[in-house]
């Protein structure tokens, strides 16, 4: 198949699922055209059957705001017609989908026919909720595409609470290349940022409001006033002045490292030994995934999409949002004894097998084909 793939191209979870699938399906022989405006972060270097288009907008003084999603739609049309693409796949309803319905219908009004799929990462919904103006342009991309995935059964009833659509949707969950047994931990590197007898806790994140990393700093105090330990941070954004701000207050700069922006997470995750997430909302949680794929227990909130991902007492633990004391008291069972964090790791990475790319991929062919019939 030949697939157009949209994508917000930036650190976020959307961008890293889109391109990895996009990978994948190359790998496996398909032709895969990305469309964004800049370079999707996760893409890496040449690769045989990628092609990358980027989206440039002219600065013109004219308008105050660039019209990005009809520049979009432009070169959607151009590359679905001369590359001769079979399918659209964009993730995001805003402004992908609402792009693709344009492009898809100035190709019909030249005789083309090209269907698209809409993936439904989380972020739109609850947009919807803080500005519902948008409502009515979610609700017609949902119902003009030609399929609608959501990357968990949590987001899909959100999906339907939300909005007036009774289309199907198809939760296809994230997923992750996961190791087959517990990674060796690099202890040369581990010891560049903690002590043999420190455990390493990590956040990554693109440090939004909605991530709670004032609550990823109170737990982590918590815990390091009964046992010794360092935070990792990795990642940037809004909160993060107000992060510095707070463990000054708590007088716990010299444990905590910020590493800034990371390219590839897998690195700061072989040497962590526990991954916190304590998010106001999540839809899914592809950083919880990840972090379980490298072996690492997750403590996390229990909202959204999180609890098919993390199971409690096994591959971590989940408690209410904003539950910083429950949180702590959680780290503290998995961190105690080497035993027990053991145990978690080997939990942790089994239940991350069951989102391979080998279980999840097919789920996306399959929807593919079926739309292309
Ligand atoms: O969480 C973010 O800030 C990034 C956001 C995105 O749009 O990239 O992530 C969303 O999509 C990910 C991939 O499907 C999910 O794993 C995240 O849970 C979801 N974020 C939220 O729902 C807040």
């Amino acid at each position: 198949m030949k697939i157009g793939i949209v994508l917000y191209p930036t650190y976020g979870g959307s961008g890293v699922v889109a391109t990895e699938l996009g990978k994948a399906l190359a790998l496996k022989g398909h032709e895969i055209h990305f469309i964004t405006y800049s370079q999707p972060v996760r893409l890496g270097s040449f690769r045989e059957n990628i092609y990358y288009h980027e989206v440039s907008l002219t600065d013109y003084p004219l308008f105050e705001f660039q019209p990005y999603e009809t520049v979009l739609a432009s070169k959607m049309v151009d590359v679905v017609k001369y590359e001769k693409l079979d399918l659209l796949h964009v993730h995001y309803a805003i402004p992908h989908a609402s792009a693709a319905f344009m492009a898809q219908q100035i190709l019909k009004s030249q005789g083309i026919e090209i269907p698209f799929i809409t993936t439904l990462h989380g972020t739109d919904i609850t947009l919807v909720g803080k500005d519902p103006s948008f409502e009515p342009v979610i609700t017609f991309c949902l119902n003009q595409s030609n399929a609608v995935t959501a990357v968990s059964q949590s987001l899909k009833d959100d999906t339907y609470k939300h909005f007036g659509t009774t289309r199907e949707i198809h939760v296809i969950p994230n997923f992750i290349n996961s190791e087959d047994n517990l990674p060796e931990i690099d202890l040369e590197k581990r010891r560049r940022y903690a002590n043999d007898n420190e455990r390493i806790l990590t956040h990554i994140s693109n440090f939004r409001r909605v991530k709670r990393i004032d609550d990823v700093v109170k737990v982590f105090a918590k815990v390091n006033e009964k046992i010794p330990c360092k935070l990792l941070l990795a990642g940037d954004g809004p909160e993060r002045a107000m992060v510095e701000h707070l463990a000054r207050e708590l007088k716990i700069c010299n444990r905590i490292i910020f590493l800034g922006k990371v390219r590839d997470t897998s690195h700061v995750l072989e040497i962590s030994d526990l991954f916190i997430l304590p998010s106001e909302t999540e839809s899914f949680g592809l950083a919880a995934l990840e972090a379980m794929a490298e072996g690492v227990p997750v403590i996390s909130s229990n909202t959204g999409g999180i609890p098919e991902v993390n199971i409690e007492g096994v591959s971590g633990y989940l408690s209410n949002v904003g539950n910083v004391d429950e949180m702590a008291e959680n780290a503290l069972k998995i961190l105690s004894t080497d035993e027990n964090l053991k145990r978690f790791r080997i939990n942790a990475l089994s239940r991350a097998k069951d989102f391979t790319l080998e279980k999840i991929l097919p789920m996306y062919e399959t929807l593919y084909e079926s739309v292309l019939k």
